[in-house]
C-alpha cells in the first residue's frame, strides 16, 4: 500500500525537511520516491477538490501554493493510518506528543504536514503531485 506524505511550505521554509526526514527514517516508513514542487493554483485546486465547498478552501490553495513543499511517496502495509498516526491530529493543539504536528505545526491551517486520508485518495494525490502539481 502506497500513501502521500507531503511537508508543506511552512515546514520547508522554516527549514524542518530535514529533521521530519530523519523522523520518517527513524520509524521505518519506506520512502519510495520523493520531490521538491510548488503547486500551481490549478493543481492545489484539484488536491484539495474534496475541500471545495468549505469557507477556507481560497486560504487554504493560497497556502498550499506559496511556496515548495517535499511530496514523499511511503510504502508499507498499512502505510495510510501508519502515516496518519506519526503526524498526528489535524490541529496541532490537539496532537499528541511525539507525533510530527506536535512538533512543528502551527495552526490548524498551517500544521506542517500532510497525509492522505484513504488508500484512493493517496492514489490521486500521489498522481498529482508527481504527475507536475
Ligand atoms: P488532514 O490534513 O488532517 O487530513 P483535512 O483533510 O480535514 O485534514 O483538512 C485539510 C487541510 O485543510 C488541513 N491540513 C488544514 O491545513 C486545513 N484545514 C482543515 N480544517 C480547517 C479549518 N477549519 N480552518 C482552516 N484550515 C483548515
Amino acid at each position: 500500500m502506497k500513501t502521500l506524505l507531503m511537508i508543506k511550505p511552512d515546514a520547508v521554509a522554516e527549514g524542518h525537511v530535514g529533521d521530519i526526514l530523519g523522523l520518517v527514517e527513524r520509524n521505518r516508513f519506506a520512502i519510495r520516491r520523493m520531490t521538491k514542487t510548488q503547486f500551481s493554483r490549478e493543481g492545489a485546486e484539484r488536491f484539495y477538490a474534496v475541500h471545495r465547498e468549505r469557507p477556507f478552501f481560497k486560504d487554504l490553495v493560497s497556502y498550499i501554493t506559496s511556496g515548495p513543499v517535499v511530496a514523499i511517496e511511503i510504502e508499507g502495509d498499512e502505510a495510510v493510518s501508519r502515516i496518519r498516526e506519526f503526524i498526528g491530529a489535524t490541529n496541532p493543539a490537539d496532537a499528541r506528543p511525539g507525533t510530527v504536528r506536535y512538533m512543528f505545526g502551527k495552526s490548524l491551517q498551517n500544521n506542517a504536514v500532510h497525509g492522505s486520508d484513504a488508500p484512493e485518495n493517496a492514489q490521486k494525490e500521489l498522481e498529482i503531485v508527481f504527475g507536475g502539481a
